[in-house]
C-alpha cells in the first residue's frame, strides 16, 4: 500500500513509446514528492560519468562505450533520489513507535521514513529499537560471533548493492572467522546462468559487452522486462533497429520494450514524439517454455543445414566444441510435435526466429530471471549456449551470450568472492596473500540459510543491504527463521520490513548510500562496481551523507571484524583509511586484478579478461559442451495454472514507489492477477472480480493470497503472472531447483478461484 491507498485501481492498454515523456512526467512528479527538485538533478547530471560521477546503484546495464553523458534512464533517477531524500528517521522516530506497531505499517511507509541516521539496537524490554554507539554495536556483534560454537553458525548475506572493496573486506572476514556461509541475492536471480555458463564454457559471465551489441546482426531477448528493469537496453534495442539488426523478443508478455521507444536522452526525438520500433518478432511461449523453443530453433537450423551447409558453422564446431553429434541427435529425436506442445509457440512461428538466427552472420542472445528462476533454468540457459554454439556465436565480435544482470553490483560481487562455493584456486590464493586459512567446505546459499535459521543451526544472520525478510520465498517461514536467530543485524540506508522481523538481540547499521562522499583518514574515497558486460569502474560519492553518524560499509565490516577477531593479522584499520590499500590486495587474490589501482582509474575503467571470450574454455574437455538434457514437462495440469512472479514498473525488488505499473496499464493497483481472458471465462471471471490463489508446492503443501483482483492480459492461455514481494507468500521453501538451487519464482502451479 502506498500514498496512494483508497484510489480505484485502472487497467488502461499502453498504448505509447516506452520511456519518452511518460517517463519525464513519472520522474518529475517523483522529484516532487522527495522533495528533491535542486540537488535531484544535479545529482543526475554526475551519474555515469566516465572519470568522476557515481555509478547508478539501479540496474547493472553498463554504461554507454562511447562515454555518453546522460545515459540515464527513469528508474535509475527515481532510484538515487530514494537514496538522497531529504527525510530522516532518527531516534525520536524508534522512541515515538514500537517494533509491534510499526510492524502493522506498510512496506512504503516503513522506507518512506527516510533514511537511517545512526545504530540502533533492540530492546526487547521496551519493544523499541534504542541508539547504540558504533563501539558498542560491534561489541555486540563480536561478543556474539566469538560465543558460536562453530563459525558455520553465522551466515553473512550480500544484496548485490555492495561496492567490490567491500564485497572483498566482507567475503575475508566471514572466511577468516571459518566459514563460507555467504548467501546472496544471486542465489536467487542468476544462479543459474553462472551454473550453465560455467559448466558450458568454463566461465559464469556473459562473453559481451556493449561494442558488442552495437555490432550484431540479431538481437534474441529472453524473459526480461527491459523497459522497467534494464531501461538503458531501450537506447542498444533502438540502435540496433536503425541500422538494420534484427530484434526478437521472447516472454509470455509482450512487453514495452519489445514496441518502440523515445530515447530521453534523444532530444530531437523527445521533441518532436518520433518512436523508434525495438522489436521486429515478438514470440510468446508459455511459461517455463523456452527450453523447447530453442531447441526447436536449433531443430530447425539443423533441418536447414541438410540442404545448406552454411547454415552450421561447422569450422567452429569442430575445433571448439564437443558433444554435437549428441546434440544433433538429440534435436532430431525431439519432435515437433512435442516442441510445439511444450513451448505452447506454433511451428510457424519457430521458424521464423530460427530464421532470423540463421540469416544472421552475428547473433547475440540476452536473457534474464524468465529464464532463470525455472526448475530447469540452468538446462534452459545451456541449450541457448547450444544454439550460440551451433554457428560459432562465441569469441567474436557482435556475438555471444549476454545475460542482464539485476543489482547494480551483483556481478562484482560474485567477482570478488561471495560464493558459497568457492573454487579451490581461489581459496588457495586468499589463503597466501592474507595470511588466513580459509575453510574448504562449501557455506549456505539463501535457501539453505532459511533452512538451517529455522533448524536453529544458523543463530546469527548478517545483512550487507538487502531485504532479507521481504525478497527471500516463502514469506511467514523466512520471517520465522530469522526470529529464531540469537542476532540479526542489518546494515542499511533505509527502514525495511528486515528490521521488524528480528532475532532475539538486533541491530540496525545505518551505513552511507553511493551517492554519498565517503570521508576516511587517507582522503576522499571510491569504490568500484562491475556491470552486466564485466566493465570494472570507480565510483564517487559527491553528496553530503545524510547524517554525520553514518559510516561506509567498508568500515562497517571493518568495525564487526575487528570486534569478532581481535588477534587477526589482517590490517582492517589501515584498510578502511586507504581503499587504494584494499585494492592493491585484492589485485594480488584475484584473477583479471592486477595492476588494479591504477587500471581501475582509466576513463571508463576496465574490462575483466574472459577467457571464452577468447576461445579458451576452462571446462574438463577444455572446448565449449554441448549439452543434452531431455525436454522438462512444463504444461500446467487441468485446472492449474502456470504462474511467475515479477516486478512491476514502479518498484525497485522489494521496495514500492507507487502502485502503479505504466508500461502494463495498471493504475492503484499491486493485487492482482494477470489472466488469459479465457481462462478467466472458464472460471467465470471479469476484469476486477476478486479472486483466491492457492500455490501447490513439490511437497503437496499449499499456501494462498486471497481477494486478488483478476485482470484480464495478453497472456498465453494457462499462464498467469502477479508481483514479487507481495507473491512470495506463495513460494514454497521447499521449491527451489534442483539444478541451481535457485528458488522458483517463475513456475509456480497455482488454482485460481472467485473469492467466496
Ligand atoms: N526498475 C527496476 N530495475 C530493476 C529491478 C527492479 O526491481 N526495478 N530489479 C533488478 C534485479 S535484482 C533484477 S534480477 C532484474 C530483473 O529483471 P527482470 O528479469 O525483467 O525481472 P522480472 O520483473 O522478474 O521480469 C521477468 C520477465 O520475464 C518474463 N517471464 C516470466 N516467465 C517467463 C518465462 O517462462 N519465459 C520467458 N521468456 N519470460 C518469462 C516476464 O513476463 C517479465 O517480462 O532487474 C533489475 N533491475
Ligand atoms: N517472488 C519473487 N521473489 C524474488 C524475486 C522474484 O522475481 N520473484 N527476485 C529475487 C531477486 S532477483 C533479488 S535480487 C532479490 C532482491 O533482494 P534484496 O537485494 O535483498 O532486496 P532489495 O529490495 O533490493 O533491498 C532493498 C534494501 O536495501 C537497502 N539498501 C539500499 N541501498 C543500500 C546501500 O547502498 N547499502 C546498503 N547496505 N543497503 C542498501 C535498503 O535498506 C533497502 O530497503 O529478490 C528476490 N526475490
Ligand atoms: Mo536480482
Amino acid at each position: 500500500m502506498t500514498e496512494q491507498d483508497g484510489a480505484e485501481p485502472e487497467f488502461r492498454p499502453y498504448h505509447h513509446p516506452a520511456a519518452g515523456w511518460g517517463a519525464a512526467k513519472s520522474v518529475t512528479r517523483f522529484l516532487v514528492r522527495e522533495r528533491e527538485l535542486l540537488d535531484g538533478p544535479r545529482a543526475i547530471l554526475k551519474m555515469n560519468h566516465e572519470n568522476g560521477g557515481f555509478d547508478c546503484p539501479g540496474c547493472a546495464w553498463p554504461d554507454d562505450t562511447k562515454g555518453l553523458h546522460l545515459d540515464i534512464c527513469e528508474n535509475g533517477i527515481k532510484h538515487v533520489t530514494w537514496e538522497m531524500t531529504r527525510k530522516r528517521v532518527g531516534r525520536e522516530f524508534f522512541a515515538a513507535h514500537t517494533v509491534t506497531e510499526l510492524s502493522g505499517w506498510s512496506d512504503f511507509a516503513l522506507e518512506d521514513q527516510g533514511r537511517l541516521t545512526e545504530p540502533m539496537r533492540y530492546d526487547p524490554d521496551t519493544d523499541h529499537y534504542v541508539p547504540i554507539s558504533w563501539p558498542d554495536a560491534f561489541a555486540l556483534v563480536g561478543r556474539v560471533l566469538s560465543g558460536l560454537d562453530d563459525p558455520g553458525q553465522a551466515a553473512y548475506y550480500t544484496s548485490g548493492r555492495l561496492g567490490n572493496e567491500a564485497t572483498f573486506l566482507y567475503q575475508l572476514m566471514a572466511r577468516e572467522l571459518g566459514t563460507n556461509n555467504l548467501p546472496d541475492c544471486s542465489n536467487m536471480c542468476h544462479e543459474a546462468s553462472g551454473r550453465a555458463m560455467q559448466a558450458a564454457l568454463g566461465t559464469g559471465k556473459g562473453t559481451v559487452d556493449l561494442k558488442d551489441w552495437e555490432l550484431t546482426d540479431a538481437l534474441f531477448v529472453f524473459g526480461v522486462n527491459a523497459a522497467s528493469n534494464a531501461p538503458r537496453m531501450l537506447t542498444a534495442l533502438a540502435e540496433a533497429y536503425r541500422r538494420n539488426a534484427r530484434i526478437v523478443h521472447v516472454n509470455p508478455l509482450v512487453e514495452a520494450a519489445a514496441t518502440r521507444t523515445i530515447i530521453p536522452h534523444d532530444f530531437a526525438r523527445m521533441a518532436t514524439l518520433r518512436a523508434t520500433p525495438t522489436g521486429n518478432l515478438n514470440v510468446q511461449p508459455r511459461i517455463g517454455g523456452d527450453m523447447a523453443l530453442v531447441r526447436g530453433m536449433a531443430k530447425a537450423v539443423l533441418e536447414q543445414a541438410r540442404t545448406d551447409p552454411k547454415a552450421l558453422d561447422t569450422e567452429f564446431i569442430e575445433r571448439h566444441t564437443t558433444g554435437f553429434a549428441d546434440y544433433r541427435a538429440l534435436c532430431e529425436a525431439t519432435s515437433w510435435e512435442e516442441i510445439e506442445h511444450q513451448s505452447g509457440v506454433a511451428v510457424a512461428d519457430i521458424r521464423a526466429a530460427a530464421r532470423i538466427y540463421r540469416e544472421a552472420d552475428r547473433s547475440i542472445v540476452s536473457w534474464c530471471l524468465g529464464i532463470t528462476q525455472h526448475e530447469h533454468g540452468v538446462d534452459t540457459v545451456r541449450e541457448i549456449v547450444n544454439l550460440l554454439l551451433l554457428r560459432g556465436n562465441l569469441g567474436r565480435e557482435g556475438a555471444g551470450p549476454s545475460p542482464v544482470r539485476g543489482h547494480s553490483n551483483v556481478q562484482g560481487n560474485r567477482t570478488c568472492g561471495i560464493d558459497h562455493r568457492p573454487a579451490a584456486a581461489f581459496l588457495d590464493r586468499l589463503g597466501e596473500v592474507c595470511g588466513i586459512t580459509p575453510p574448504r567446505e562449501h557455506g549456505l546459499d539463501t535457501v539453505g540459510t532459511i533452512e538451517a535459521m529455522h533448524r536453529g543451526e544458523v543463530k546469527v544472520f548478517v545483512g550487507m543491504g538487502g531485504n532479507f525478510a521481504l525478497a527471500a520465498p516463502d514469506t511467514p517461514y523466512t520471517a520465522a527463521a530469522l526470529r529464531e536467530c540469537e542476532l540479526t543485524v542489518q546494515v542499511s540506508t533505509k527502514l525495511n520490513r528486515s528490521h521488524l522481523v528480528h532475532g532475539r538481540q538486533a541491530l540496525i547499521l545505518p551505513c552511507l548510500g553511493r551517492t554519498e562522499k565517503d570521508h576516511q583518514r587517507g582522503g576522499l574515497q571510491s569504490t568500484s562496481v562491475e556491470d552486466s558486460m564485466s566493465m570494472v569502474h570507480l565510483s564517487v560519492g559527491m553528496k553530503r551523507p545524510a547524517s554525520p553518524h553514518l559510516l561506509s560499509e567498508p568500515a562497517i565490516i571493518a568495525g564487526m571484524a575487528r570486534a569478532a577477531l581481535p588477534d587477526s593479522a589482517t590490517p582492517w584499520e589501515s584498510y578502511v583509511e586507504d581503499y587504494d590499500r584494499i585494492r592493491d590486495t585484492m589485485a594480488r587474490v584475484l584473477d583479471g586484478f592486477e595492476d588494479f589501482n591504477r587500471r581501475v582509474r582509466l576513463p571508463l575503467g576496465f574490462r575483466i579478461r574472459q577467457p571464452a571470450r577468447e576461445l579458451v574454455f576452462h571446462t574438463p574437455s577444455g572446448r565449449a559442451e554441448f549439452s543434452t538434457a531431455t525436454l522438462p514437462d512444463v504444461v500446467p495440469a487441468p485446472g492449474t495454472l502456470a504462474l511467475g512472479t515479477m516486478r512491476s514498473h514502479d518498484q525497485w525488488n522489494t521496495t514500492i514507489y507507487s502502485d502503479d505499473d505504466r508500461y502494463r496499464g495498471i493504475r492503484n493497483l499491486r493485487t492482482l492477477i494477470f489472466l488469459n481472458a479465457e481462462d478467466m471465462r472458464e472460471r467465470g471471471l471479469a476484469e476486477f472480480d476478486e479472486v483466491d490463489i492457492t500455490s501447490t508446492a513439490k511437497d503437496g503443501s499449499t499456501r494462498c493470497l486471497y481477494r486478488y483482483k483478476a485482470v484480464p492480459y495478453d497472456i498465453p492461455r494457462g499462464c498467469a503472472a502477479g508481483y514479487m514481494p507481495e507473491m512470495n507468500v506463495l513460494c514454497a521453501i521447499g521449491d527451489y531447483s534442483t539444478q541451481s538451487d535457485q528458488p522458483i519464482m517463475k513456475h509456480l502451479t497455482v488454482t485460481v478461484r472467485p473469492s467466496a
